[in-house]
């Protein structure tokens, strides 16, 4: 059976707090076993361009270089996610921005403490994820497929 596919997707990536504290695996695996597609992933040292770019609504913030160092200052793992609903149900998944007060049960609530370290960033609306994945991937490095063994998955 034929099962429309819902485009809807979203940018995560873990920044280099989650790689560096051995978290890759564990964040992957809560996107996955929650149904949703993996469609992009690169480890990667991003540029001071890239970052800049990324944060730009952030310009004008106190915390603006703060952030482009510490983005910029190790290996972080981009990843493109699909699904129905992905956006918003990934910003749950990731949790409030501040880990302290970020819900147990969620990414930064489980392993966060530090607003400035908080392991994880996820798009906040379908028109920033759009924006977003074209910032940090080329076309042909994500991947169009449908799970086999659980179409309802879209
Ligand atoms: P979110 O990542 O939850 O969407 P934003 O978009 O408000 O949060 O902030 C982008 C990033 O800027 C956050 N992930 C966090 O790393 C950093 N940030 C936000 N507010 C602060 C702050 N008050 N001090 C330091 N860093 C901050």
């Amino acid at each position: 059976m034929l099962l429309e596919t819902a485009l809807e997707r979203t940018f995560l990536a873990i920044k280099p707090d989650g790689v560096q504290r051995g978290l890759v695996g564990e964040i992957i695996r809560r996107f996955e076993t929650k149904g949703f597609t993996l469609v992009g992933l690169k480890l990667i040292n991003v540029s001071k361009e890239l970052a800049e770019q990324h944060y730009d609504v952030h310009r004008e913030r106190p915390f603006f270089a703060g952030l482009v160092e510490f983005i910029t200052s190790g290996p972080v793992v981009a990843m493109v996610w699909q699904g129905e609903g992905v956006v918003a149900s990934a910003r749950k998944i990731i949790g409030a921005t501040n880990p302290l007060t970020s819900e147990p049960g969620t990414i930064r609530g489980d392993f966060g403490i530090n607003i400035g370290r908080n392991l994880i960033h996820g798009s906040d609306a379908i028109e920033t994820a759009q924006r977003e994945i074209k910032l940090w991937f080329k076309d042909e490095e994500l991947v169009s497929w449908t799970p086999h063994l659980a179409p309802w998955l879209k």
